[in-house]
């Protein structure tokens, strides 16, 4: 067996109890717990679902689709007595039209200013695609929230090395962030690392 550090170690170990809990259509199904909660964003088909399966070593826990706009709801992954997942829908691409975007629009909006708002939220990028009117205005409306977001670059493996060098800084640049995106790929897991740092260091009794 390959060798594994221990931060990734703790991930699969904790993924092994991770498990769906429910999918909220309004305010009142919000989990209001008193675990950290780590929201995922981003457009539809960039690779949330991927992202949370890779980080806890789960392949089917959060369903993946080709399908964008198929998630309808934000959905609630509990890794018992550490931290959720919060699985939120891409705006932009709802499938049924600008009023359900809307409606989703209003409910990410009520998630990320309820009271047991996300400790930390990772609004995903697709790497190829460094300029989106889409990711602007919802990167802007989070950033408003006074949420913490880090942006993350997925799909790096995606990229020549020379576009790899180049692209942190222009998203940087083009959504006018404090500091660069961090490059990962949830496909072979380049960057997952930091990721899963970032998240346990969200825990009252955070290891190391
Ligand atoms: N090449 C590559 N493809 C990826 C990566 N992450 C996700 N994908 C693919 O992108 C598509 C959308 O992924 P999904 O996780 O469902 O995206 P979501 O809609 O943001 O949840 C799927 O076909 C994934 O296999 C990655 O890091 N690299
Ligand atoms: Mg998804």
């Amino acid at each position: 067996m390959k060798p594994r550090d221990p931060v990734e170690a703790t991930f699969l170990w904790l993924g092994q109890k991770a498990r769906f809990v429910k999918g909220a259509v309004a305010p009142d199904g919000f989990v209001d717990d008193a675990l950290p909660q780590v929201a995922f964003a981003g457009r539809s088909n960039v690779g949330k679902s991927s992202l949370q399966n890779a980080l806890l070593g789960r392949s089917g826990l959060v369903r993946t689709s080709r399908t964008p706009g198929r998630t309808r709801e934000i959905n609630f992954f509990e890794v018992p007595e550490s931290f959720w997942f919060v699985d939120l829908p891409g705006f932009g691409y709802a499938r049924g039209g600008v009023k359900s975007s809307e409606a989703f629009a209003k409910l990410v909006g009520d998630y990320l200013s309820h009271d047991r708002h996300p400790a930390l939220l990772l609004y995903v990028l697709d790497a190829e695609v460094i300029d989106s009117e889409v990711d602007e205005i919802c990167l802007g409306r989070i950033m408003e929230a006074g949420v913490r977001v880090q942006v993350l670059l997925n799909k790096a493996d995606r990229l020549d090395q020379s576009a790899r060098n180049r692209h942190p800084r222009l998203v940087q640049e083009r959504y006018g962030l404090e500091a660069p995106p961090w490059q990962i790929s949830a496909r072979t897991g380049s960057g997952l690392g930091r990721v899963r740092s970032a998240i346990l260091e969200l825990l009252p009794s955070a290891p190391g």
